[in-house]
Protein backbone atom coordinates (compact mmCIF):
# COMPACT_ATOMS: atom_id res chain seq x y z
CA UNK A 1 0.00 0.00 0.00
CA UNK A 2 1.40 3.56 -0.78
CA UNK A 3 1.68 5.26 2.01
CA UNK A 4 5.09 6.69 2.29
CA UNK A 5 5.17 11.06 2.44
CA UNK A 6 7.94 12.47 0.52
CA UNK A 7 9.74 15.57 1.44
CA UNK A 8 11.13 16.67 -2.58
CA UNK A 9 12.63 20.08 -1.60
CA UNK A 10 16.45 21.04 -1.29
CA UNK A 11 16.06 23.80 1.30
CA UNK A 12 16.43 22.07 4.59
CA UNK A 13 17.08 18.67 5.08
CA UNK A 14 13.57 17.97 5.94
CA UNK A 15 13.90 16.47 8.95
CA UNK A 16 11.57 18.96 11.15
CA UNK A 17 8.96 17.68 8.95
CA UNK A 18 9.04 14.16 9.42
CA UNK A 19 9.06 14.90 13.08
CA UNK A 20 5.66 17.23 13.21
CA UNK A 21 4.65 14.72 10.78
CA UNK A 22 5.66 11.57 12.76
CA UNK A 23 3.98 13.17 16.05
CA UNK A 24 0.48 13.58 14.58
CA UNK A 25 0.49 10.43 12.61
CA UNK A 26 2.80 7.73 14.59
CA UNK A 27 5.79 6.27 13.21
CA UNK A 28 5.92 6.96 8.90
CA UNK A 29 7.50 6.06 6.04
CA UNK A 30 9.48 9.75 5.31
CA UNK A 31 11.33 9.86 2.14
CA UNK A 32 13.60 13.14 0.96
CA UNK A 33 15.39 13.49 -2.71
CA UNK A 34 17.90 11.42 -1.48
CA UNK A 35 16.28 8.70 -0.27
CA UNK A 36 13.28 8.43 -2.66
CA UNK A 37 14.05 4.33 -2.77
CA UNK A 38 10.94 2.66 -4.07
CA UNK A 39 8.75 5.76 -5.84
CA UNK A 40 5.43 3.48 -6.08
CA UNK A 41 5.25 3.69 -2.10
CA UNK A 42 4.58 7.19 -2.25
CA UNK A 43 1.26 8.59 -1.32
CA UNK A 44 1.77 12.70 -0.84
CA UNK A 45 4.52 14.52 -1.77
CA UNK A 46 5.66 18.13 0.03
CA UNK A 47 7.07 19.97 -2.47
CA UNK A 48 9.04 23.48 -3.55
CA UNK A 49 10.41 23.41 -6.76
CA UNK A 50 10.15 19.78 -7.64
CA UNK A 51 12.88 18.41 -10.32
CA UNK A 52 10.52 18.28 -14.03
CA UNK A 53 8.58 15.38 -14.29
CA UNK A 54 9.89 13.86 -10.76
CA UNK A 55 6.13 13.79 -9.74
CA UNK A 56 4.97 12.08 -12.26
CA UNK A 57 6.71 9.46 -11.96
CA UNK A 58 5.49 8.69 -8.18
CA UNK A 59 2.67 6.28 -10.05
CA UNK A 60 0.61 5.98 -6.80
CA UNK A 61 0.87 9.80 -5.60
CA UNK A 62 -2.62 10.97 -4.71
CA UNK A 63 -1.65 14.44 -3.12
CA UNK A 64 0.76 17.07 -3.98
CA UNK A 65 1.31 19.50 -0.96
CA UNK A 66 3.17 23.05 -2.26
CA UNK A 67 5.59 24.26 0.63
CA UNK A 68 4.90 27.50 -0.71
CA UNK A 69 1.28 29.43 -0.65
CA UNK A 70 2.55 29.99 -4.21
CA UNK A 71 1.82 27.30 -6.55
CA UNK A 72 3.97 29.02 -9.81
CA UNK A 73 7.11 26.42 -9.05
CA UNK A 74 4.94 23.59 -9.62
CA UNK A 75 2.73 24.83 -12.58
CA UNK A 76 6.20 25.09 -14.15
CA UNK A 77 6.36 21.46 -14.76
CA UNK A 78 4.67 20.57 -17.64
CA UNK A 79 4.39 17.11 -16.89
CA UNK A 80 3.07 17.32 -13.72
CA UNK A 81 0.71 13.82 -13.13
CA UNK A 82 -3.20 15.01 -14.41
CA UNK A 83 -5.95 14.22 -11.69
CA UNK A 84 -3.40 14.83 -8.75
CA UNK A 85 -5.06 17.40 -6.34
CA UNK A 86 -2.70 20.13 -5.29
CA UNK A 87 -3.49 22.00 -1.86
CA UNK A 88 -1.30 24.57 -0.98
CA UNK A 89 0.09 25.95 2.96
CA UNK A 90 -2.51 28.55 4.11
CA UNK A 91 -0.12 29.32 7.33
CA UNK A 92 -1.02 32.34 8.99
CA UNK A 93 2.89 32.69 10.23
CA UNK A 94 3.95 32.79 6.63
CA UNK A 95 1.41 35.79 5.87
CA UNK A 96 2.28 37.61 9.02
CA UNK A 97 5.81 37.75 8.03
CA UNK A 98 4.51 38.53 4.48
CA UNK A 99 3.25 41.78 5.70
CA UNK A 100 5.66 42.40 8.24
CA UNK A 101 8.50 42.61 5.15
CA UNK A 102 6.59 45.01 3.19
CA UNK A 103 5.73 47.34 6.18
CA UNK A 104 9.44 46.88 6.96
CA UNK A 105 10.84 48.34 3.87
CA UNK A 106 8.00 51.07 3.22
CA UNK A 107 8.55 52.35 6.80
CA UNK A 108 12.17 52.64 5.98
CA UNK A 109 11.36 54.60 2.95
CA UNK A 110 8.81 56.45 4.39
CA UNK A 111 11.27 57.74 6.82
CA UNK A 112 14.27 58.15 5.54
CA UNK A 113 16.11 56.10 7.25
CA UNK A 114 18.76 55.30 4.10
CA UNK A 115 19.55 59.04 4.15
CA UNK A 116 19.65 59.50 7.86
CA UNK A 117 22.29 56.18 7.61
CA UNK A 118 24.19 58.26 4.89
CA UNK A 119 24.18 61.53 7.09
CA UNK A 120 25.59 59.91 10.22
CA UNK A 121 28.25 58.31 7.94
CA UNK A 122 29.18 62.18 7.19
CA UNK A 123 28.47 63.05 10.76
CA UNK A 124 25.70 65.40 9.21
CA UNK A 125 23.19 66.35 11.59
CA UNK A 126 20.58 67.42 9.01
CA UNK A 127 16.79 66.82 9.28
CA UNK A 128 14.85 66.90 6.82
CA UNK A 129 11.21 67.76 5.12
CA UNK A 130 8.98 65.56 6.87
CA UNK A 131 6.09 63.60 4.90
CA UNK A 132 2.50 63.19 6.39
CA UNK A 133 1.62 59.55 6.68
CA UNK A 134 -2.07 60.75 5.76
CA UNK A 135 -0.29 62.15 2.24
CA UNK A 136 2.12 58.70 1.90
CA UNK A 137 -0.88 56.46 -0.05
CA UNK A 138 0.07 52.67 -0.16
CA UNK A 139 -0.79 50.83 -3.10
CA UNK A 140 -1.11 46.89 -2.40
CA UNK A 141 -1.41 44.71 -5.95
CA UNK A 142 -3.15 41.42 -5.14
CA UNK A 143 -5.59 41.14 -2.39
CA UNK A 144 -5.43 37.38 -1.64
CA UNK A 145 -4.63 36.00 2.09
CA UNK A 146 -1.24 37.72 2.13
CA UNK A 147 -2.24 41.15 0.14
CA UNK A 148 -5.46 41.93 2.78
CA UNK A 149 -3.16 41.10 5.59
CA UNK A 150 -0.66 43.79 3.97
CA UNK A 151 -3.40 46.45 3.47
CA UNK A 152 -5.13 46.13 6.50
CA UNK A 153 -1.71 47.12 8.37
CA UNK A 154 -0.90 49.86 6.28
CA UNK A 155 -4.18 51.26 6.74
CA UNK A 156 -4.01 50.51 10.80
CA UNK A 157 -0.76 52.83 10.31
CA UNK A 158 -2.52 55.68 9.11
CA UNK A 159 -1.46 55.09 5.27
CA UNK A 160 -4.01 55.67 2.38
CA UNK A 161 -3.98 52.33 1.21
CA UNK A 162 -5.42 50.70 -1.99
CA UNK A 163 -5.68 47.09 -3.75
CA UNK A 164 -5.77 46.19 -7.07
CA UNK A 165 -7.38 42.73 -8.24
CA UNK A 166 -7.54 40.64 -11.27
CA UNK A 167 -11.56 40.92 -10.20
CA UNK A 168 -13.46 43.03 -8.01
CA UNK A 169 -13.56 42.83 -4.03
CA UNK A 170 -14.65 44.49 -1.11
CA UNK A 171 -12.26 45.25 2.18
CA UNK A 172 -12.88 47.33 4.83
CA UNK A 173 -10.79 50.62 4.82
CA UNK A 174 -9.01 49.88 1.98
CA UNK A 175 -9.91 51.29 -1.60
CA UNK A 176 -10.14 48.91 -4.34
CA UNK A 177 -9.61 48.80 -8.14
CA UNK A 178 -9.51 45.94 -10.38
CA UNK A 179 -8.96 44.79 -13.34
CA UNK A 180 -6.87 46.43 -16.57
CA UNK A 181 -9.47 49.56 -16.20
CA UNK A 182 -8.86 49.98 -12.49
CA UNK A 183 -5.01 49.51 -13.17
CA UNK A 184 -3.77 52.57 -14.08
CA UNK A 185 -5.92 54.88 -11.75
CA UNK A 186 -4.60 52.26 -8.68
CA UNK A 187 -1.00 52.76 -9.66
CA UNK A 188 -1.50 56.82 -10.07
CA UNK A 189 -2.28 57.05 -6.01
CA UNK A 190 0.38 54.51 -5.12
CA UNK A 191 3.11 56.28 -3.53
CA UNK A 192 4.21 53.07 -2.15
CA UNK A 193 3.65 49.70 -4.43
CA UNK A 194 3.71 46.46 -2.92
CA UNK A 195 3.84 43.78 -5.19
CA UNK A 196 1.52 40.31 -3.53
CA UNK A 197 0.54 39.02 -6.87
CA UNK A 198 0.76 35.42 -7.35
CA UNK A 199 2.44 34.55 -10.87
CA UNK A 200 0.19 33.52 -13.64
CA UNK A 201 0.08 34.09 -17.68
CA UNK A 202 -1.97 37.44 -16.89
CA UNK A 203 0.44 38.71 -14.27
CA UNK A 204 3.95 37.93 -15.83
CA UNK A 205 5.44 40.75 -16.69
CA UNK A 206 2.70 43.05 -15.64
CA UNK A 207 5.23 45.36 -13.96
CA UNK A 208 6.43 47.17 -17.16
CA UNK A 209 7.30 50.43 -18.63
CA UNK A 210 3.74 51.64 -18.86
CA UNK A 211 2.89 50.70 -15.16
CA UNK A 212 6.29 52.35 -13.80
CA UNK A 213 5.47 55.68 -15.60
CA UNK A 214 1.96 55.73 -14.24
CA UNK A 215 2.81 55.43 -10.76
CA UNK A 216 3.87 59.30 -9.04
CA UNK A 217 7.75 60.25 -10.10
CA UNK A 218 9.45 59.20 -6.97
CA UNK A 219 7.20 56.56 -5.84
CA UNK A 220 9.08 53.36 -3.86
CA UNK A 221 8.39 49.77 -4.89
CA UNK A 222 8.15 46.57 -3.47
CA UNK A 223 8.34 43.13 -4.61
CA UNK A 224 7.45 40.04 -2.21
CA UNK A 225 5.68 38.33 -4.78
CA UNK A 226 6.88 36.65 -8.13
CA UNK A 227 10.39 38.19 -10.02
CA UNK A 228 9.18 37.57 -13.31
CA UNK A 229 5.84 39.91 -12.52
CA UNK A 230 8.58 42.32 -13.40
CA UNK A 231 10.40 43.48 -16.32
CA UNK A 232 13.59 43.79 -15.32
CA UNK A 233 14.62 46.57 -17.67
CA UNK A 234 11.59 48.56 -17.43
CA UNK A 235 12.77 48.75 -13.27
CA UNK A 236 16.25 49.63 -13.60
CA UNK A 237 15.37 52.31 -16.52
CA UNK A 238 12.79 53.69 -13.55
CA UNK A 239 15.13 54.07 -11.05
CA UNK A 240 17.86 55.69 -13.45
CA UNK A 241 15.38 58.58 -14.33
CA UNK A 242 13.85 59.00 -10.72
CA UNK A 243 10.46 57.87 -11.58
CA UNK A 244 11.42 55.60 -9.19
CA UNK A 245 12.86 56.61 -5.86
CA UNK A 246 14.02 52.88 -4.49
CA UNK A 247 12.95 49.23 -4.73
CA UNK A 248 13.24 46.44 -2.09
CA UNK A 249 13.22 43.28 -4.08
CA UNK A 250 12.65 39.84 -2.48
CA UNK A 251 12.21 37.55 -5.53
CA UNK A 252 14.13 37.89 -9.02
CA UNK A 253 13.65 36.82 -12.76
CA UNK A 254 16.68 34.51 -11.70
CA UNK A 255 17.09 32.91 -8.38
CA UNK A 256 19.54 32.55 -7.05
CA UNK A 257 20.20 36.33 -8.41
CA UNK A 258 23.39 36.08 -10.99
CA UNK A 259 26.51 37.42 -9.19
CA UNK A 260 26.50 40.16 -12.55
CA UNK A 261 22.94 41.27 -11.79
CA UNK A 262 22.91 45.08 -11.70
CA UNK A 263 20.56 45.08 -8.51
CA UNK A 264 23.88 43.56 -6.06
CA UNK A 265 24.93 47.03 -6.47
CA UNK A 266 22.59 49.22 -7.86
CA UNK A 267 22.23 52.19 -4.63
CA UNK A 268 18.52 52.64 -4.59
CA UNK A 269 17.92 48.94 -4.65
CA UNK A 270 18.03 46.88 -1.38
CA UNK A 271 17.96 42.77 -2.34
CA UNK A 272 17.12 40.24 -0.06
CA UNK A 273 17.43 36.30 -0.86
CA UNK A 274 13.54 35.51 -1.33
CA UNK A 275 12.82 35.20 2.46
CA UNK A 276 9.96 37.78 2.84
CA UNK A 277 7.86 34.62 4.00
CA UNK A 278 9.79 31.67 5.29
CA UNK A 279 7.80 28.35 5.24
CA UNK A 280 7.47 27.40 9.21
CA UNK A 281 6.81 23.86 9.76
CA UNK A 282 5.37 25.27 12.97
CA UNK A 283 2.39 27.07 11.79
CA UNK A 284 2.30 25.42 8.62
CA UNK A 285 1.70 21.57 9.71
CA UNK A 286 -1.56 21.75 11.52
CA UNK A 287 -3.51 22.92 7.81
CA UNK A 288 -1.15 20.25 5.69
CA UNK A 289 -1.99 17.58 8.68
CA UNK A 290 -5.27 18.75 8.25
CA UNK A 291 -5.44 17.90 4.34
CA UNK A 292 -3.59 14.11 5.07
CA UNK A 293 -6.50 13.54 7.56
CA UNK A 294 -8.94 14.75 4.70
CA UNK A 295 -7.57 12.37 2.05
CA UNK A 296 -7.14 9.59 3.61
CA UNK A 297 -10.88 9.71 5.21
CA UNK A 298 -12.13 10.80 1.85
CA UNK A 299 -13.11 14.00 2.94
CA UNK A 300 -12.79 17.13 0.32
CA UNK A 301 -9.22 18.92 0.58
CA UNK A 302 -9.06 23.06 2.20
CA UNK A 303 -6.67 25.36 0.08
CA UNK A 304 -7.01 23.42 -3.16
CA UNK A 305 -5.56 24.70 -6.00
CA UNK A 306 -7.12 25.93 -9.32
CA UNK A 307 -4.35 24.44 -11.90
CA UNK A 308 -6.34 26.84 -14.58
CA UNK A 309 -6.01 30.12 -12.82
CA UNK A 310 -2.96 29.26 -11.24
CA UNK A 311 -3.48 29.68 -7.24
C1 LIG B 1 5.76 31.09 -1.16
C2 LIG B 1 7.06 31.76 -1.16
O1 LIG B 1 5.18 30.90 -2.25
O2 LIG B 1 7.75 31.73 -0.11
O3 LIG B 1 5.26 30.74 -0.09
O4 LIG B 1 7.48 32.33 -2.16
Amino acid sequence: MANAIAYISRDTDGLHWKRILSDAFGPIDFRTLDSLGDTAAIEIALAWKPPRGLLASFRNLKLIVSLGMGVDHLLADDQLPEGVPIVRIMDDGLVGQMSEYAIYWALRHHRDIDKYAESQRKKEWKPLDFVDTLHRRVGVMGLGTIGQDTAKKFAMLGFPTAGWSRTARTLDGIETFHGADGLQKFLARSDILVAVLPLTRNTRGLLDAKAFAALPRGAYFINMARGPLVEDDALLAALASGQLSGAALDVFNQEPLPADHPYWTHPKVHVTPHIAGATNPRTASPGIIENIKRLRSGRELINRVDPRTGY
